[in-house]
């Protein structure tokens, strides 16, 4: 008898799918707010799949997590608190904890079962949430913005995509909160999809940002696993500029994708983007 022979799709468009060979279904789960899947897949590894949507595999998570991570820190002369909206998986807490000078890094995640599956299932992402300086709170992102004021230099959206849970997190009203919740000179970044399939989303976004902070910024990179591979970021600051930073003085850390030279390269965008915003 043939091997039997599992393939994952992620339909990403109405008329596209992404699919790949699954060796194993580690875990799945109704959570309180979404479906969870934890696969093991051929090409990439173990894989965190939320309502069909890949959310991270173990062999791509560089790309997304330095990308959203090191561009903002380095971006912000000394970072010491730092907040994450999302990323239960814990793979921007890692990161944000490479940098020496973070004192404390927040994860506010509305959904608990992600952390404990990404804990159990996925390690070498979760690593650092049991850090002493990495806190976990679990509570609703927009209600933890807008109930606190002043309070850190860099904050991070690290959504899923713009549908059930997250929706909120791509509104105007969101971002007011964000600017709020910031210190005077603080910055934050969140996930902005493809530029490729969500141009309206990155329109939208990057205007309603540039209504609210005095520098906004659209930077591009590489996450094979997502729709298009091309994935955007929009970066909203009170005070510094990523094009300003003096990349001389950018400390060495162990990364696989950020690099000094890349910071500022990051946001030279293909005319197509460019003329989305
Ligand atoms: N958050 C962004 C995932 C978006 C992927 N979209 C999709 N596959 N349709 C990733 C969380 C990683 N910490």
């Amino acid at each position: 008898m043939a091997e039997m022979e599992l393939w994952f799709t992620e339909q990403q468009t109405p008329d596209l799918g992404f699919t790949c060979k699954i060796t194993k279904t580690i875990y799945t789960a109704k959570t309180q707010y979404q479906d969870l899947a934890i696969l093991e897949t051929k090409q990439f590894g173990r894989m965190l799949v939320l309502d069909g949507a890949v959310q991270t595999t173990i062999a791509d998570e560089f790309c997304y997590h330095e990308l959203i991570s090191h561009v903002p820190l380095f971006t912000h002369p000394n970072p010491k608190k730092v907040a994450v909206i999302g990323g239960g998986d814990g793979g921007v807490i890692r990161e944000i904890l490479k940098h020496d000078e973070v004192e404390k890094a927040y994860l506010i995640e509305i959904d608990r079962e992600v952390i404990e599956a990404s804990k159990k299932y996925l390690p070498e992402i979760s690593c650092a949430l049991d850090d002493e300086r990495a806190e976990v709170i679990i509570t609703d992102g927009i209600k933890f913005v807008s109930e606190n004021k002043n309070m850190f230099d860099v904050i991070i959206v690290d959504s899923t995509d713009p549908v059930g849970p997250a929706v909120g997190l791509f509104q105007d009203s969101f971002y007011k909160a964000v600017f709020e919740c910031l210190k005077e000179d603080g910055l934050f970044v969140a996930q902005t999809e493809s530029p490729f399939y969500d141009q309206d989303l990155i329109k939208n976004v990057f205007h309603a940002v540039k209504s609210i902070f005095p520098i906004t910024r659209l930077y591009l990179g590489f996450i094979p696993t997502y729709p298009s591979g091309l994935w955007s970021f929009t970066l909203g600051s009170k005070k510094y500029d990523p094009l300003e930073v003096d990349i001389s003085r950018i400390k060495r850390i162990d990364t696989k994708y950020y690099n000094p030279e890349l910071h500022k390269a990051l946001f030279a965008l293909p005319t197509f983007v460019q003329e989305i915003i």
